[in-house]
Formats: C-alpha cells, sequence, structure tokens
C-alpha cells in the first residue's frame, strides 16, 4: 500500500510537470511532500488547492514515505535514492543513475509494465530519446521483429535543464542584436546552429547520449540482439525532441500495416498526410503526453526497411509522464 508520497526536485522543470500531472491525476495519498535541494527550501508550491512548503532533500525526509518519484542529477540519485529505500521507500527515478543496474527495472508501461514489479526498491525511468523511440518500436517488434535501427535524433534545448532553454533564448536574442553571448550550457552556440554531440565522449566515438539509446532499448525490449546506430544531435528548438527512425524488421511490414499497428498502440498518434502538409512538429507535440509519428515510408534501399519520424515532449513522456505513469501502474497493481 503506498499512502505517503514524496515528490523529489519538485522544483526543476521536470518536477513541476509531475506535481502538475499528480494534481490531475486520479491518485490519492494521505500525505504527500515535496523535497528539493536547500536553494529551494522556504518556496511554496500549491497541491489540490492547498499550500505546501518545499523540505530539504535529506535522508530523514523519507522517514514515512511509502513512494516517491524522482527527477534529480545522478549524483544526487545516486546519493539518496538508497538512503530512501533503506527507510522503505519505492523510488521511481527520471535520472540516469541506476538505469543500467541489472537489479533495477528500466519501464515504460506500455512496452514492458511486468518488469516494474520485480523491483527492489528502485524502478528507473528510460532517456527521453530513447523514451520515444521504444514506445514507436514496440508494435513493430511485437509484430515483426526489429533486428536493426538506425536512428538520428533532433534534442530541443530544454532536454539540456533550464540552463539550455535560457542559452537558446537569450543566444538568439543575441545574435539577432549582432553582440555576444558567453553560453553557459552548451559548449558552442546553439541559435541558428546544430551542435553534433549530446552528452559526453563514450564509446568507440559515440556519445553517452548515443550508447543510452542502444544500451536502454536492448533492456527495456529485453532483447540483446538489437542493432542500434544512433548519432544525437542538438538543435535549436525550446522543447520537443524529434527523431528520423529506420527500422528493419524480419518480418516486412508494409506502410499500411504499420500506421494500423502505430495508430493502435496506447501512447501513439499517427499524424501521417505529407500532401496536406500533416506531419508531427515540435511546437505542435510541446504540453501533449503522447508520442507522435509521421511520414511513415518503406525505405526504398532495403528489402524490410521501413523509415519514419517520431516527435515527443522529453518533459513529459521522456520524463513526468513516463514516472508519474509508473506510479499508477504500481498502484493499479500487476498485469495479468
Ligand atoms: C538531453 N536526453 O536531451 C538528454 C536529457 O539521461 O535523463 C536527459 C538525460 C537523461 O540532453
Amino acid at each position: 500500500m503506498f499512502r505517503s508520497l514524496a515528490v523529489v526536485g519538485a522544483t526543476g522543470a521536470v518536477g513541476r510537470i509531475m506535481v502538475e500531472l499528480l494534481e490531475k491525476s486520479a491518485l490519492q495519498f494521505e500525505n504527500i511532500k515535496f523535497l528539493a535541494s536547500k536553494r529551494s527550501v522556504g518556496k511554496t508550491l500549491t497541491f489540490r488547492g492547498r499550500e505546501y512548503s518545499v523540505e530539504e532533500l535529506r535522508p530523514e525526509a523519507f522517514d514515512g514515505v511509502d513512494l516517491a518519484v524522482s527527477s534529480t542529477p545522478d549524483e544526487v540519485a545516486r546519493e539518496f535514492i538508497p538512503e530512501a529505500v533503506k527507510r522503505g521507500c519505492v523510488v521511481v527515478d527520471e535520472s540516469a543513475a541506476w538505469r543500467m543496474d541489472p537489479e533495477v527495472p528500466l519501464v515504460i508501461p506500455e512496452v514492458n509494465p511486468h518488469a516494474a514489479f520485480r523491483h527492489k526498491g528502485i524502478i528507473a525511468s528510460p532517456n527521453c530519446s530513447t523514451t520515444q523511440m521504444v514506445v514507436a518500436l514496440k508494435p513493430l517488434h511485437d509484430y515483426g521483429r526489429v533486428k536493426r535501427v538506425v536512428v538520428s535524433t533532433y534534442q530541443a534545448a530544454s532536454g539540456a535543464g533550464v540552463g539550455g532553454t535560457k542559452d537558446l533564448i537569450e543566444g538568439t536574442r543575441a545574435y539577432l542584436e549582432d553582440r555576444p553571448y558567453q553560453y553557459t550550457t552548451f559548449a558552442h552556440p546553439l541559435a541558428f546552429n546544430l551542435i553534433p554531440q549530446i552528452g559526453s565522449p563514450k564509446h568507440a566515438g559515440y556519445t553517452s547520449e548515443e550508447m543510452k539509446m542502444v544500451l536502454e532499448t536492448r533492456k527495456i525490449m529485453e532483447d540483446e540482439s538489437i542493432q542500434i546506430c544512433a548519432t544525437c544531435v542538438r538543435v535549436p528548438v525550446a522543447n520537443s525532441h524529434s527523431e528520423t527512425i529506420l527500422v528493419e524488421t524480419e518480418k516486412k511490414i508494409t506502410v499500411e500495416k504499420a500506421r494500423e499497428l502505430f495508430a493502435s498502440f496506447p501512447g501513439i498518434v499517427v499524424v501521417d498526410d505529407l500532401p496536406n502538409k500533416k506531419y508531427p512538429m515540435p511546437m505542435d507535440c510541446t504540453g501533449r503526453d503522447e508520442v507522435f509519428v509521421g511520414r511513415i515510408r518503406e525505405d526504398l534501399s532495403s528489402p524490410n526497411g521501413l523509415v519514419f519520424w517520431c516527435v515527443s515532449d522529453n518533459l513529459r513522456k521522456g520524463a513526468a509522464t513516463n514516472a508519474v505513469q509508473i506510479v499508477e501502474l504500481l498502484i493499479r497493481g500487476r498485469p495479468n
């Protein structure tokens, strides 16, 4: 039974959306508390008509808390989550700290809900660019078995946090006014530019973000044989990540079949009408909880290849929405 809930990182970009989603949900808790770093202590926030003071994130804050949703930097998650678990709290964690730990399930409720119930105190929510791709791949995999994926991402500034959004806005303004701007979050100007590096160099010339897409996808899909080649690029878009996904399957999937598979999968919206200029775009997907797909077409260069465009709000399904859906799943109970 989960009677009390803590929202960790409640004042951050993802945390605020988690609070908003929890407020709108049907979930009921006897007690709820909002935790954040020392900097935010004393701030107040309103939840279902009541005002709460933000409390400091420290080990004792988890005493008597049954369940927590957490969005913090990785090093904070590494330090505090074991303290929460030690106190009997189950933590749904948005950070990358615990995702690849073999003891920790990595869960997207539409894709691998069963895994959540194998938890030993921590359930991880995937990286935003991984989540939207895996939601889109799942119905194709179930029908035709995915063998290989080539993905290029077009990732929004908000993926790098509030500093990323500020850099994009201030950098754009400075560029238009022909004055210098010192970027604080990005290593290069983002306004009117593209940066083909997200994360740090990780493996064989791939970045940490690209390797997350490879390793997290295999873990969630429970299929180590899926071959994935990812290139992750930061683009001057405020919010919502976009991806071009080329997928090769064992069994051929026609465009009509793919449309049918996508349309009947929970959490996917198909927007695919090229002659009428209709396809998902980051501006239209921001503030939405679903994964949008369009530009669905056969790969003319391989027999069983399918290529499509995929957009999703990285702060929502890529983070807050998925975490709150995991909470709902835990409370609903194991699927049959
Ligand atoms: C970005 N995907 O867009 C990253 C942000 O592992 O949760 C999220 C990093 C993560 O920069």
